[in-house]
């Protein structure tokens, strides 16, 4: 079976958010026929969506997999559902773990199930800046380069966390 890289992004910004994604992290590594290759640092963000909700925790994974990109959100949607995501109607609401497949491989695909690219990779500083840290020169398919995103961006609320998991200044 051949392997393809994909990115994942992760967000979380309920119940420790930190220790949710670095704990998702881990279990991305752990799905059958699939491996943690790198993560990107930890960010603090401010919420995309409605502001009456707390900032958030993102960070990009890349991984390799020999999974299609459909059995692959089946594990993801299994470790959102582990750490007790709830699905609430309000758009881009508060969540304990989102697990988004933002690149797999170089494929597009648009179904009922699934958009890749991810629908909101050319807009999204918390997706864009992780994951020029994993690979600079990254292209998303029908998109543009991801240093050519970055440029196009409004100013960016986002901070790294440091390994104390405070933000540097
Ligand atoms: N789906 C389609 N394409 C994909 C894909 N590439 N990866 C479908 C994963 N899922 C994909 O997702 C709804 C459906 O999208 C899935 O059943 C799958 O078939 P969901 O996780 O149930 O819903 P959601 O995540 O609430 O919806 P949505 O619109 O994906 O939310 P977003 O766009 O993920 O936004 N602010 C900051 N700072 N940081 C964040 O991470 N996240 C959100 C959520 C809002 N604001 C944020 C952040
Ligand atoms: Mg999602």
């Amino acid at each position: 079976m051949s392997s393809k890289n994909a990115y994942i992004g992760l967000g979380s910004n309920l119940s420790d958010p930190k220790a949710q994604v670095t704990q998702a992290l881990r279990e991305l590594d752990l799905i059958a026929d699939t491996k943690l290759i790198k993560a990107s640092s930890l960010y603090t963000s401010k919420p995309m969506g409605p502001s009456d909700q707390p900032d958030y925790i993102n960070a990009v994974a890349k991984i390799s997999t020999q999974l299609s990109a459909e059995q692959l959100l089946d594990e993801l949607q299994n470790i959102e559902h582990i750490h007790q995501r709830q699905r609430k109607s309000q758009r881009w609401g508060p969540r304990t773990l989102d697990l988004d497949i933002i690149l797999f491989g170089d494929e597009q695909i648009d179904s009922t199930r699934l958009q890749i690219p991810h629908y909101g990779v050319a807009e999204r500083e918390f997706v864009l800046i992780p994951l020029q840290e994993l690979q600079a020169d990254l292209i998303i398919p029908g998109k543009g380069s991801v240093t050519e995103l970055i440029e196009k961006l409004p100013p960016y609320r986002l901070d790294k966390l440091n390994n104390n998991g405070k933000p540097q200044s």
